[in-house]
């Protein structure tokens, strides 16, 4: 009897974990159940403790659990994984902080080509921007011939709008408040002409893709859009699970 009741407190408390790692991912097949991106910046090499400079040592993301991270910078320091306390980690201690200079710096996270039509890929991040800033995050992929298409972009404008771009910049109703960290997700079906975008909770679905072409998915970039402002990106995987009380009464 002894014995049976802690199994079942083991297994209570297997699933409880479990489930705090439930939304564990960046970038997920749903269909297969494949992970195919994920990083919270943890792992990384080396880790900028200060506040934006662009001559800074390098500190890129290195370490990802999974996909492999390309970074796009002119100076070392436009694109770091930093602890610095402002705005503070959303999770663990680092984060990834993209500056914006008179350059286009973008990090994107590649993953393994996934080219089955009709496979759900998921993506998510909590995104925070700083004030007066904007950002691009894109979904990638490739066409019939092999080229690279951006598939759907969600561009976070400075009016705190957040619009997709297909053919111009279309408002989608969402907004977003700055200095704050906010979850964002990202739907698509390989080879739909639509996509859902999912931001801290509320779900828009039906956007047309940026490019109809895209036979394949390849990955994510994020990018800066407003000179002298940083976006920054964590909680990319979730962080360790929180210690949960589990109260069994017996009878
Ligand atoms: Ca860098
Ligand atoms: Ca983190």
């Amino acid at each position: 009897m002894k014995i049976l009741f802690s199994m079942k407190l083991l297994v209570m408390t297997l699933l409880i974990i479990c489930s705090s790692n439930a939304s564990a991912v960046t970038i997920k097949n749903l269909t297969t159940g494949i992970t195919l991106g994920s990083d919270d910046f943890e792992a990384t090499t080396k880790v900028d403790n200060n506040a934006y400079n662009q001559t800074a040592s390098d500190a890129d993301p290195d370490n990802s659990t999974v996909g492999t991270w390309t970074i796009s910078e002119d100076y070392s320091g436009v694109i770091q994984v930093t602890d610095y306390s402002v705005p503070g980690a959303y999770a663990g201690d680092n984060y990834l902080r993209i500056h914006k200079n008179s350059s286009a710096p973008f990090a994107t996270l590649s993953v393994d080509e996934q080219t089955t039509i009709g496979d759900t890929i998921h993506f998510e991040t909590i995104i925070n921007h700083s004030a007066g800033a904007s950002s691009l995050v894109t979904l990638t992929g490739k066409d019939n011939s092999g080229s690279s298409v951006w598939v759907t972009s969600i561009l976070f404008a400075a009016s705190k709008s957040i619009y997709y771009v297909s053919g111009g910049n279309i408002d989608t109703g969402l907004d977003f408040i700055t200095d704050t960290w906010q979850k964002m997700e990202i739907d698509w079906v390989v080879g739909a002409d639509t996509f859902s975008l999912t931001f801290d909770g509320a779900t828009v679905s039906g956007l047309p893709v940026r490019s109809t072409d895209a036979v394949s998915f390849t990955g994510v970039f994020l990018r800066s859009e407003v000179a002298g402002k940083d976006v920054y990106f964590d909680g990319i995987s979730a962080p360790a699970p929180k210690l949960s009380l589990v109260v069994v009464t017996s009878h």
